[in-house]
């Protein structure tokens, strides 16, 4: 399968990847698993690459695993081939320069899931963004911290396990009473929004967007419409 091949089918060619990408996680086959990633060669399929291919492929991971027809050992081996190849896509897109602002994205306290931020992240660094991406289950302090320091126009926090909602509600509640940040404006993303549609504007969030593409539509936006006042410093 070509990239010119993905062009000219459209989905039913990352249908096509889809199965093969899935197969190969369930091998735990990293080269095939790279074979199905070689096709993307811009930003904007690796983003299709991901909510097309790799969020399919692990969330029919997440149901094999839940029938018990994969182990609990092929899930995390699934989950650190997808790691992997995200880390490969992002060297090969990577540019150092900077047209946009700054963004933190961080999972919120005692959330492990860690790919869904981890890809927002990468894919808004090639927006142009400038982000510090802090992982998965980060402390509600070391969220305010980083945010006190590195002043970012975008918090964009992820959340997958709903009991981890109250985790955000408690982030973006001491963002707000913290003067010289409690503007921030806080986008906010993950399965558990995408179950509870609308909790979002509940737990104080100003913006959700349901998955990757939808995120980067949200960024380009939101810094298209930021007043000149905020862009400084
Ligand atoms: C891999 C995996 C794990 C791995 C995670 C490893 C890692 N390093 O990330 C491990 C083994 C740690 C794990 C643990 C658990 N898991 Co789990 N896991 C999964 C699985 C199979 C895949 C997750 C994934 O990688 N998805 C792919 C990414 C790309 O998709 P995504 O996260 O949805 O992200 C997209 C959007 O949501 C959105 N998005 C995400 N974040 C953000 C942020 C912002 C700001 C924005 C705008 C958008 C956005 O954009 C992303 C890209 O499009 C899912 C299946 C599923 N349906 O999600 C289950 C799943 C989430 N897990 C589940 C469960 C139950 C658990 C455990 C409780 C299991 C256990 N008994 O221990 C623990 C809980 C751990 C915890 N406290 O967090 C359930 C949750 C059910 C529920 N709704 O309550 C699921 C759905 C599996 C299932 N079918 O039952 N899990």
């Amino acid at each position: 399968m070509t990239t010119r091949d993905t062009e000219e089918n459209g989905s039913n060619s990352w249908t096509f990847q889809q199965e093969s990408f899935y197969n190969a996680l369930i091998a735990g086959d990293f080269s095939s698993c790279l074979a199905v990633a070689d096709n993307v060669d811009s930003t904007s399929q690796m983003i299709s690459f991901y909510r097309q291919v790799v969020q399919p492929s692990m969330y029919n991971i997440g149901e094999a695993w839940m029938m018990g027809n994969i182990s609990i050992s092929q899930e995390h081996l699934a989950s650190s081939l997808s790691g992997r190849v995200a880390s490969t896509l992002h060297a090969r897109f990577i540019s150092p320069s900077h047209t946009k602002g700054r963004v933190i994205v961080s999972g919120v306290p005692s959330e492990y899931h860690e790919l869904g931020a981890w890809v927002i992240a990468d894919a808004l660094e090639l927006e142009g963004w400038e982000v510090r991406y802090l992982g998965a289950n980060v402390p509600v302090s070391v969220i305010l911290n980083r945010t006190m320091q590195f002043r970012p126009h975008l918090l964009a926090l992820s959340i997958t396990m709903p009991a981890n909602i109250e985790s955000a509600r408690q982030v973006i509640s001491e963002i707000r009473q913290l003067e010289p940040i409690a503007a921030t404006t806080v986008l906010v993303g993950g399965n558990a929004m995408n179950i509870h549609q609308g909790i979002w504007q509940n737990i104080g969030a100003d913006g959700y967007a349901e998955d990757i593409e939808k995120a980067v539509v949200f960024t380009r936006q939101f810094w298209e419409r930021l007043p000149e006042s905020k862009l400084l410093p």
